[in-house]
């Protein structure tokens, strides 16, 4: 794989619920990730979609009275619009009732069937009808024959069922695990796996036959794909690995094996066991890193159906709409769920995050820089001059937290790149109550001196804003614009070289983040 590609996913989405925080959090957190790899210049293939088989969603679509495909078009085309409305870049919106998906599916387990990876067996046990899960003697007795999910209890169940000989790939399995020992990150997630690993793997039954919408098991179509078999293989299907060579989809095959695989921590297992285990048993590459969150809670309690506490479009909206986009993604990338705890979303620490760092860190620098560069310098990018201002060497500084945010961005610590993005703005601000130009250039004489400061100013802010633009691209537009930057040039490391912006270029005056006052207890709760 050429080094200037890169290729990340989200899960796809199940069509039986709405699109809500989490679904908008994790592709979010995916874009801001995609979008900064862009802006480095790399060629990148971000993934997204929907998973619509399974007995839910027949059963949610019965209980509407619709065709489980009608029901299917209707939320999926729900979750493609969320992606517009947040701003999502995301490539390729992949749906399970693709036919081009349902193909490819069809033609990789008749390979696993060709191999003897998967066979045809009797199962007998039990069944999670909620989570369309078998469940062993042993495991059920565990949970006391309840599901832990549904809290139901468990049905008897014997039947027909075709099998993935996970069981096979136990040592292939724990010797990924300890050659690659981030190919499971956070490191916390990857030592649960490891617990499990050693409890042994079994088989893992990959068909049903008590319902039918599903991808028919080729050859015998009593029999239809367990929907985690059928939506694993959506990350290769998008990139048409499963299409006879030259066809449509060719070009995107070379995006495989994908940088990042990021999912919500309840389904690591079929990422980080499952997954890897399929792509073995059919000779593909493995992803280099699942990536697996935490989740976000609202006020202190588990999001939940049945407590109806989950931060849905609508709530989202509304911080859109009082705070602006930019203002939401800034906070879901930064103070997320993205290590091994969860995260609380918290309107009042909603509300801290944007007046701290955006108005009064970040608008407040651009907007008093941007503004004293109209009163002292008429509106232009003001010459540095030799003059030792304060002990800093900007350039050095800036060049530092250009370097940890490129770094922390490629091990997918948004807040450690968003954070030394941040520093230099931090600086930026102190030097300004420090060196106090306003004063300075009370006397004519100071005007080479406030002109420095001036300059250093706007480069440094310059700097972060570009580092920044991943985050919050509309406001770091407007910024681009009022101080006349250009378009990314799709060179970020250059982009962010000290002395990019050239005496002498047009400098507005800019006001990038309205101060909001505190909108109240009745919003988001
Ligand atoms: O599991 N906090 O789909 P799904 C953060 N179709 N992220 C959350 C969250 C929360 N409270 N709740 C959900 C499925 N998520 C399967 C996936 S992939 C081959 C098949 C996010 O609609 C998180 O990314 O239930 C989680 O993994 C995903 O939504 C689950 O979405």
């Amino acid at each position: 794989m050429p080094t200037d590609r890169r290729c990340i996913t989200t899960p796809i989405y199940y069509v039986n619920d709405r699109p809500h925080i989490g679904h908008v959090y994790t592709t979010t957190i995916c874009d801001v990730w995609a979008r900064f790899e862009r802006l480095l210049g790399r060629d990148v293939f971000f993934l997204t979609g929907t998973d619509e088989h399974g007995q839910k969603v027949e059963q949610s679509a019965q209980e509407r009275g619709l065709s489980p495909m009608a029901f299917a078009d209707e939320i999926s085309a729900e979750f493609r619009k969320t992606m517009e409305l947040f701003n999502l870049t995301n490539d390729e919106f992949i749906r399970t009732t693709d036919p081009q998906h349902e193909q490819q599916v069809q033609s990789f387990v008749k390979r696993l069937m060709e191999s003897g990876d998967v066979y045809l067996g009797t199962f007998e046990g039990w069944y999670d009808a909620g989570q369309e899960e078998y469940w062993t003697e042993t495991k059920a007795k565990e949970v006391d024959y309840t599901s832990p999910i549904s809290g139901k209890p468990l049905e008897r169940a014997a039947q027909d069922n075709y099998y993935f000989k996970l069981s096979a790939f136990q040592n292939r399995i724990e010797a990924l695990f300890a050659e690659h020992p981030t190919f499971v990150r956070p490191e916390a997630r990857r030592n649960e796996i490891l617990g499990r690993l050693r409890e042994g793997l079994l088989d893992v039954p990959i068909s049903r036959t008590n319902f039918t919408w599903g991808i028919p098991v080729p050859g015998n179509e009593e029999h239809v794909i367990y929907v985690w078999i059928d939506a694993l293989f959506n990350y290769i299907t998008a990139l048409g690995l499963g299409e006879p060579d030259g066809d449509r989809a060719g070009d995107r095959r070379d995006y495989w094996p994908a940088t990042y695989q990021v999912i919500g921590k309840e389904i690591l297992w079929f990422h980080a066991v499952i997954w890897p285990a399929l792509l073995m048993a059919l000779g593909l590459p493995l992803p280099h890193c699942v990536y697996a969150h935490s989740f976000w809670i609202s006020e202190g309690k588990k999001m939940s159906k049945s407590l109806g506490n989950f931060i849905d479009l609508e709530q989202l909206q509304h911080y859109m709409d009082t705070y602006g986009l930019d203002a939401l993604r800034y906070f879901l990338a930064m103070q997320g769920p993205l290590g091994a705890t969860d995260s609380d979303f918290l309107r009042a620490q909603f509300h801290e995050t944007y007046t701290t760092d955006l108005v009064n860190t970040l608008g407040n620098c651009a907007s008093r820089t941007s503004a004293m560069i109209g009163k002292y310098c008429r509106g232009f990018m003001p010459a540095d001059s030799d003059a030792e201002i304060d002990d800093l060497d900007w350039a050095s500084f800036c060049n530092e937290q250009v370097a940890i945010t490129i770094a922390a961005m490629e091990r997918f610590d948004l807040s450690g790149a968003i954070g030394a993005a941040m520093t230099i703005v931090r600086r930026v601000d102190a030097f300004i109550n420090d060196t106090a130009p306003f004063k300075l250039a009370k006397d004519e004489s100071n005007a080479p001196l406030v002109s420095a400061i001036l300059h250093r100013c706007t480069e440094a802010v310059r700097i972060a804003a570009c580092l920044l633009e991943a985050v919050i691209p509309q406001k770091i537009a407007e910024l681009r614009s009022a101080w006349t930057l250009g378009d990314p040039s799709g060179d970020l490391t250059t982009e962010c070289r000290w002395g990019g912006c050239k005496p002498g270029t047009p400098i507005a005056k800019v006001a990038l983040f309205p101060r909001v006052d505190d909108a109240g207890p009745h919003l988001g709760t």
